[in-house]
Parts: C-alpha cells; structure tokens; sequence
C-alpha cells in the first residue's frame, strides 16, 4: 500500500510506511461517509431504502390495524392522514426510487466496465441529499404533526386554509431536495453508459439492465423537473402569497393534477424499468439460454419509456375533462400494454425449453411474473374511462398499484438482491430462508391485496380512516390486514439473512451462478477500482466468450 492510496483512511496516511493499524470504528465511518466509490455509495442508497421500507412498512401496519374492524377509534382521523400521506411518501421516493437508483449505482459501471461512475463526486452528492431529503420530509413531526395531503398532495389540500402548520412546507421542500439527487443521478447514468462503456461494447452489445437504466434516467430527467416546479409553486402558494393552486382565489386544482400526474405517471414507470432489467438479466442465466429478441426488447422499453409520459391524464378521468382527452388518453394507456406484453412474452420464450434452475433469484422472479401480469391487467382495465369512473378513488386501485409496485417492483427487486448479494459481500443468501421468506410474502401479498380489488367493487373509497359495520366491507378489511401480518415474518427473514449470511454464507466465490455479464469477471467483492484490465468486448456476454474460446458468442450475433 502506497502513501498515495486512496482507500488508506487519514489517520493511517500519517503513520510511517508498513505500520499496519487495525481500522477503528471511526475510520470505517469516516470512509463510508466521504467516499465516492460507485459501490460504496449503492451500498448506502439501498441501506437508506431498507430502513425506510422498515419504516413505510410500520405505517401500513397501523393504517391496517385502523381499519381491521368497523368504527374502531385505534387512531383518528387525523393521524390516519398522516399516516398515510407518510407511507405513500415514503414508498415511492425513499424506497423505490434509491433501492434501483443504488442498484443501479452498483451495477452499472461493473456491467459496462468502467472504473466508476463518470462523476463519482456528484453521485456521492446525490445520495447525501437524497437521505437529507428523507430527513427533511420527515422533520414534519417536529411541527406536532405530518403533512395530511397524500403522496398525492391534492390541491386545494396543501394551501394554507387547509394546511395550517409548516408540515406540508417539509415535506414540498424535503421532495424539491430528494428530487435534485435523481435528478444527479440520472445525469450520471446517462453520461457514464454513454462515455465509460469498455473497449468494443457498442449500445448494441449493452447488458440489458444497463439499457433500462438507461431510459429510465431519461425518465427521471424529464418528470422530475416539473415535480420541482409544482413543489415550488406550493411554496410559492404558501409562503409569498402566490394562488396557484388556491381555488378561491383564481387558482386551479386541475393544473396541480397535470404537473403532479406528468410526473405521477412516468415515476411508476422509473419504478418498473429498472426491475424489467434486473429480470432480464436474471432470467436467461438461470434458463442457461441468452435473452430471447434482444432488440425487440430494447424497442419495447423505449417505446414504453415514451408512451409512458404521454399518459398521465388517465389518473384524471374523474376530474370531468372533455371526451376527446378521455379518448386520447385511454387509447395512450392501453398502448403500453402493447411494448409490455412484447417484454412478457420474450421472458418467457427465454425461459422456454431452458434448463431452468429455481434457487432463489429465479423463485423470485417467477413471483414477479405470475403477479406483475395479474397488475398489468386491472391497470388496463382502469384504463379503460367508464370503467375507472366506477372504480377511481376506490380500494380497487389501491390493490392495483400496490399488485404492481410489490408484486412488480419489490418481487423484482429481491430477485436481484439475492442474485447481487453474493457480488457485494462475497458471501451466499441462504436459500432455505429465502423459499422462507419469498412463500410468506407471496401469501401474504395475496391476502393482503386480493381483498382490497373486492372491498373496491362494495364501494369502498380509498383514504378512509373508518367505516360502518353495516357496509359488507368488514371481511375484506380483516383479510387485508391478516395478509399484512403474513409478510412481517418474511421481512423478518429477509433482515436476519442479510446480516447473519455476512458471517455465515457461504463463500461466493467469483461468478456463483455461472453468469455472463462482466460484474462476474471481477472479484466478489470487487476492488475499489473494479478490474485491474479493462476487458475488451466483442459481443453481448463477455464473459461466456473468456470461459468459452472455442465457441464464443459473437460468432453468432
Ligand atoms: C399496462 C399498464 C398499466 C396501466 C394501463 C395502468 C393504469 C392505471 C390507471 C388508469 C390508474 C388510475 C386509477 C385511478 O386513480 O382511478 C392507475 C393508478 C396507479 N398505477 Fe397503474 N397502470 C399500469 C401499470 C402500472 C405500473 C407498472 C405501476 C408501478 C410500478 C403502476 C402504478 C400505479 C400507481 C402508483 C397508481 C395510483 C396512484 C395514486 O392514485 O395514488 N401502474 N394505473
Ligand atoms: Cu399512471
């Protein structure tokens, strides 16, 4: 070790060459504080969003003990508001967006080969502000209550009449921070694929996960801003006397509705792509077959990609707008489903005839399939106008966005975690926990969401804090809140392996599933600096061409 190495710590930079210090627990979080290493950083990134699942997820479970019987007072009104305005919240910016932004932060510059992301500074940035976001939105306590406004944030909701304390005033400024660690993110994505891909590794030879990574920063590029602009228009409302979105002054709640759901709806899709990525990775090593119409793929997730932001006004059918908007913008909706299914049935002709081993990234990933389809379907159906005037603002739509952001996104994610994990820590995930842990999600999931799609067709509205016993909502109610408590000990499990599997995993090893994407070319964990050579590629599984000489891919792409 050299005076000059970077990952020597201060403290040991002032010792004489060849004295060996044992690290103290304060040099180790001095390093993780002010590192800018790609994979420290994604290492935090899904750190911040596991406590903060830990916490979305104590939410819901108080929101679900609320509601488990007719009329029970366990918490008011009030605190259900907040309480779900929190988790909502708390979900989608502070679990879904860093967990993919982090695995994304890890992955990317392994799979293309780089030595980090292209401004490693700015990624660092972008995580401390992400967390110090979180922090903000949640000092909203501090003013003897949080925000009641939804994730949503609905005007008139937020102007002062009605939100009297600084809470809301929190929680818009903690986003327009969150919001600008995206938005660093996005811009590193985009120019480290774009710059630091290795020797030979055109757009065309790309991992697959890359790609969706790709699009995905576009997204966030592009939906994030006016979120911004909106956020700072409450601001604006709130503090200096502006009327944006104060409707007895001349304001319109209609125009929050179209800056929120232009950001709203592309969000949902920044929260799938990335996961479509993961799986199609995933899929073809544990098929042992390569990823069945690759570029059929790639069109589908740009065609996905930009559909997705020309749709948002399906979440307004309700509002009343004209006919020919409820036309353009049904038709607009059902047209993603077209690029989807073509992704659905390339994964499963990949899988098709494939020697396929079911450890536990590939169970979860079959969760994913079988429970994103079932999603996909009631978002068309909610997607058709007359039937979302029925259902809109019911529990029917909460069981589809959580079908689809669970079953979809957290199924999804798992799946990578225990693909990825032995990378990281150089150590296995148990699998006999994991078959633990993925059957009592995958029931509980079920239970949990299934009665919500019944409760929604009774007319049951969603964000009610009680109901009456005479409804025919109380069965479906109590389901719901059983299934919730099915998956507690599966998050349980889940903790417990990562940490305990850091000591007693199995030793990983390089390239445990015997994969083909250059993160498995490297050590488990890998250098700071990732590969002593850069490899040079010549066609889309790098590492299926250095195991197999004398039958490389590119012979056939
Ligand atoms: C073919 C695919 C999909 C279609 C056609 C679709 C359609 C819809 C429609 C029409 C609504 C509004 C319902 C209402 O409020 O009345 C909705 C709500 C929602 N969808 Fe989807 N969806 C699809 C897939 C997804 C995916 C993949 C995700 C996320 C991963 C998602 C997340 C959400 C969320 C979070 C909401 C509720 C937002 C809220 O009101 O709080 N959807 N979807
Ligand atoms: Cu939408």
């Amino acid at each position: 070790m050299s005076l000059a190495d970077p990952s020597r710590s201060l403290e040991q930079s002032r010792l004489p060459v060849g004295t060996a210090t044992r690290p103290t627990a304060t040099t180790v979080l001095h390093e993780w504080i002010t590192t800018v290493d790609h994979k420290r950083v994604g290492i935090m990134y899904v750190l911040l969003s596991l406590v903060f699942l830990v916490i979305g997820g104590i939410e819901a479970l108080l929101m679900r003990w609320q509601l488990l019987a007719p009329r029970s007072d366990f918490l008011g009104p009030d605190t259900f508001n907040q309480l779900f305005t929190m988790h909502g919240t708390t979900m989608v910016y502070f679990v879904g967006m860093p967990i993919l932004i982090g695995i994304g932060n890890y992955l990317v510059p392994l799979m293309i080969g780089a030595r980090d992301m292209a401004f490693p500074r700015l990624n660092a940035f972008g995580f401390w502000i992400t967390l110090f976001g979180g922090l903000l939105v949640y000092s909203s306590y501090a003013t003897g209550g949080a925000p009641a406004i939804g994730w949503f944030a609905y005007a008139p909701l937020t102007e002062r009449t009605f939100a009297r304390s600084a809470a809301t005033d929190f929680w818009a400024l903690g986003l327009i921070v969150s919001g600008i660690g995206s938005l660093t993110a996005a811009i590193n994505f985009i120019a480290t694929i774009l710059a630091l891909r290795a020797p030979g590794m055109t757009m065309r030879k790309i991992p697959f996960f890359v790609w969706t990574m790709l699009w995905t920063s576009f997204q966030i590029l592009i939906a994030v801003p006016p979120l911004t602009a909106a956020l700072s228009m409450i601001m604006l409302d709130r503090q200096l006397g502006a009327h944006f979105f104060d409707v007895q002054n001349g304001g319109s709640a209609y125009l929050w509705q179209h800056l929120f759901w232009f950001f709203g709806h592309p969000e949902v899709y920044i929260l799938i792509l990335p996961v479509f990525g993961m799986v199609s990775e995933i899929i073809p090593v544990f098929s042992r077959k390569v990823l069945f119409g690759y570029e059929f793929m790639a069109a589908a997730t740009l065609a996905i990609a930009f559909i997705s932001l020309g749709v948002w006004s399906h979440h307004m059918f309700c509002v009343g707008m004209n006919r020919t908007l409820d036309l353009y913008f049904a038709a607009a909706s059902l047209l993603v489903s077209i690029p989807t299914g073509i992704k659905f049935f390339n994964w499963l002709a990949t899988m098709f005839g494939g020697r396929i081993r079911f450890q536990s990234p590939m169970l979860f990933v079959c969760g994913f399939l079988s429970l994103f389809l079932i999603g996909g379907l009631t978002g068309i159906m909610l997607a058709v106008a007359p039937f979302d005037f029925q259902l809109s603002d019911s529990y029917f739509v909460v069981g589809h966005f959580h079908w689809v952001l669970i079953g979809g996104t957290l199924f999804g994610t798992f799946a990578g975690i225990f693909y990825w994990y032995p990378k990281v820590t150089g150590r296995m995930l148990s699998e006999r926990l994991a078959k633990w842990q993925f059957w009592f999600l995958f029931f509980g999931f079920i239970l949990t969401f299934g009665p919500m799609h019944v409760a929604g067709f009774l007319g049951m509205p969603r964000r009610i804090y009680t109901y009456d016993a005479d409804r025919g909502w109380t069965i479906w109610n109590q389901l719901t809140t059983l299934g919730a408590l099915v998956q507690v000990p599966s998050y349980a499990i889940f903790v417990y392996n990562v940490v305990a599997s850091l000591w007693n995993g199995k030793p990983a090893g390089d390239d445990p599933w015997n994969a083909w994407t250059l993160e498995w070319a490297t050590t488990s964990p890998p250098p700071s600096y990732n590969f002593e050579e850069i490899p040079t590629v010549y066609s889309r599984r790098p590492l299926w061409d250095i195991k197999h000489p004398d039958d490389p891919d590119w012979l056939y792409e």
